[in-house]
């Protein structure tokens, strides 16, 4: 998408398999906002130029540019297009104990799973710490099982019609499962145990934000 006429321009700086950024793709097309995509090669390094790291230290993307607001955290980003942007559709309902219970299974995706599984982890645990794709895999697959078997649980609770994680709407919580579950269907990890999880987030796939959202569709997609 490219910003149109009269709108602030906003950019988001993306890497198509990125999950961070999957999200952050997925949460401005629930609400509509224009952007353009400024893709940043993780595998040539590109987020480790100066001119990246000017924008985020940490070197990661997603890096959302909202005409001169510069937000990295793909969490702070969502948050942040949720109160800049209160007239767009809520990925958080209106209750402060509904709030906490999106933001609890968003987290528990952003915080516990994600981190220990992603490229940068990965590729330590093999190049410095001298394991093998066997055992990388094996930690990949500890770590998705581990927090999938509670998301499955909490989403049993949550979900209103067994299509969102959290009520009938889409939430943060949606926002982050569906960038995870890309993740682990790379890995081949089976997703049998999780029949709640899979549904929901086959209904919340076949959403046009999501579809557009998805690493095949993007411009820099390989
Ligand atoms: N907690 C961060 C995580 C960002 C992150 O890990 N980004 C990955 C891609 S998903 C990255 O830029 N990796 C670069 C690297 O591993 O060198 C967020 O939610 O934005």
């Amino acid at each position: 998408m490219t910003p149109t006429g009269d709108e602030r321009a906003m950019k988001l700086y993306s890497f198509f398999r990125s999950s961070a950024a999957y999200r952050v793709r997925i949460a401005l097309g629930v609400k509509g906002l224009a952007y353009e995509c400024v893709a940043t090669h993780l595998r040539r390094g590109e987020h480790r130029k100066p001119g990246y790291l000017a924008l985020n230290p940490q070197g990661l993307v997603p890096v959302l540019d909202d005409d001169g607001v510069v937000v990295s955290q793909s969490l702070a980003i969502l948050e942040y297009l949720e109160e800049a942007y209160p007239e767009t559709p809520r990925l958080l309902p209106a209750s402060p104990a509904d709030r906490a219970q999106v933001r609890a299974m968003a987290l528990a995706i952003a915080c516990d799973v994600h981190p220990l599984n992603n490229l940068r982890v990965l590729e330590y645990l093999k190049s410095r710490m001298g394991q093998s794709d066997e055992a990388t895999n094996l930690w990949y697959r500890h770590w998705i099982a581990e927090g999938f078997a509670a998301l499955e649980q909490a989403i049993g609770k949550h979900t209103g019609d067994g299509r969102r994680c959290f009520g009938d709407t889409v939430t943060m919580a949606d926002v982050c499962l569906v960038p995870q579950v890309y993740n682990a269907r790379r890995f081949a990890v089976d997703l049998a145990p999780y029949p709640a999880l899979v549904r929901v987030s086959e209904s919340l796939e076949s959403l046009p934000a999501f579809a557009k959202a998805r690493p095949e569709a993007q411009p820099d997609a390989e």
